[in-house]
């Protein structure tokens, strides 16, 4: 395995980038500049200080086709996760969020809509039964489940097969990702067994009940650290469209270009959309996430610094270095997503060949997802 060093922080970077000269766009962690395409500002602030968009929870018709659906006891982290990933909001200021009283959606690329649902202190599943079926309706529907794990477990888990039943009866395949928060300051050991204990409590009971176990994921996540993001990311690949392409196209440029690691990323919320099919190992994710935030502050502090213009669609570079063995090469697809390269610096290559590479298959990933 490679020393992929943790944090940003703890290597020398060195940064180099072809920005030229455009305005217009948010300015995100390569430098390059992105916009909120999708999203609806409403001009409402959500309890978090929150851009999106409030909707109450009547009416479903208008959900978007491709969503994720977040549900959960109230004070298990849905809205906490959501606003650090979407807002950048820092984990110690969730502290003291306020409960949700509307659903909120999140517009993400690809046509991908989050929805975060209210919780009521008063909790009973009558909550959830307020809730129209046809939420749970669609091939492109997923469900995340945010089960806090420092709270009253046999609650939220009952209120989870309440779901569960009713979503399975409009949508026997829906996908069931447990998300199991607030694991941060335990042991690894004692999350595994958490892990475990959960797990199979979980299996026994749909077995029992004659629910389908087979879409359902566990996940051990904490605000503190990227988990929620990995966990997200592994959620949402399952309603990319033309996943398997995307796939075999970061697997054939992993190939030519001897490439450790490819991650296509949506550089907003830094949740990866799509990867190449080796394992993904938390460290590395984490250090490329912690890497872009580096960037981020790095070009923010420079002021000469000229992020490209949305109207530009030539291939935008950034190379960043660590002390060690690894380099990371970003090839900017659009003004939302980007390639990112993870190469091993003792493996000798071609860098014509890999910028020739990437300039092809950000537009193969073009063509896959228009803007
Ligand atoms: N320790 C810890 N606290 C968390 C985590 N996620 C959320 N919280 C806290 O849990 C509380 C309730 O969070 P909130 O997002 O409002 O929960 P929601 O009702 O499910 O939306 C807040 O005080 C958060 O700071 C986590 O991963 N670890
Ligand atoms: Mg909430």
């Amino acid at each position: 395995m490679h020393n992929y060093g943790g944090s940003a922080g703890s290597g020398r970077m060195v940064v180099s980038g072809n920005g030229r000269g455009g305005g217009g766009g948010r300015r995100n962690s390569t430098g390059l500049s992105y916009t909120h395409d999708g999203l609806v500002d409403t001009g409402l602030t959500t309890e978090a200080g929150s851009a999106a968009d409030i909707t109450q929870s009547k009416g479903e018709e208008d959900l978007a086709e491709r969503r994720v659906l977040f549900m959960g006891m109230p004070r298990s982290g849905k809205t906490s996760m959501l606003t650090v990933i979407f807002d950048g909001m820092l984990p110690y200021d969730t502290l003291g969020i306020l409960p949700t009283v509307q659903r909120i959606s999140y517009p993400m690329v690809a046509g991908i809509m989050v929805y975060d649902f209210p919780g009521v202190d008063d909790y009973s599943e009558t909550q959830f039964n307020n809730i129209s079926d046809s939420v749970y309706e669609g091939e492109h529907t997923s469900l995340v489940y945010v089960v806090d794990s420092q709270g009253d477990l046999q609650a939220s888990l009952s209120t989870m097969y309440s779901i569960i039943r009713t979503a399975q009866s409009v949508n026997a395949d829906i996908p069931i990702n447990i998300f199991i928060n607030k694991v941060d300051g335990l042991s690894d050991e004692l999350k595994q067994d958490i892990q475990q204990d959960i797990q199979s409590r979980v299996m026994k009971t749909m077995t029992y009940e004659s629910l389908n176990s087979s879409f359902v994921q566990f996940f051990l996540t904490t605000i503190y650290d990227e988990s929620v993001r990995e966990a997200l990311s592994r959620v949402v690949r399952r309603l990319v469209p033309r996943y398997s392409s995307l796939e075999t196209i970061l697997n054939s440029f992993c190939s030519k270009s001897s490439l450790d690691k490819v991650f296509l990323i949506d550089m907003n919320t830094k949740v990866y959309l799509a990867t190449d099919s080796t394992p993904t190992d938390s460290l590395l994710y984490m250090f490329t996430c912690h890497t872009l935030e580096a960037i981020e502050e790095i070009m923010t502090m420079c002021n000469g610094y000229a992020p490209m213009g949305e109207e530009e669609t030539g291939l935008q570079k950034t190379v960043v270095a660590m002390e060690g063995n690894t380099k990371i090469y970003i090839y900017q697809v659009n003004s939302y997503l980007a390639l990112l390269c993870l190469v091993s610096l003792h493996i000798p290559r071609h860098d014509s060949l890999l910028e020739f590479n990437g300039s092809k298959i950000a537009k193969a990933v073009r063509k896959i997802l228009p803007s």
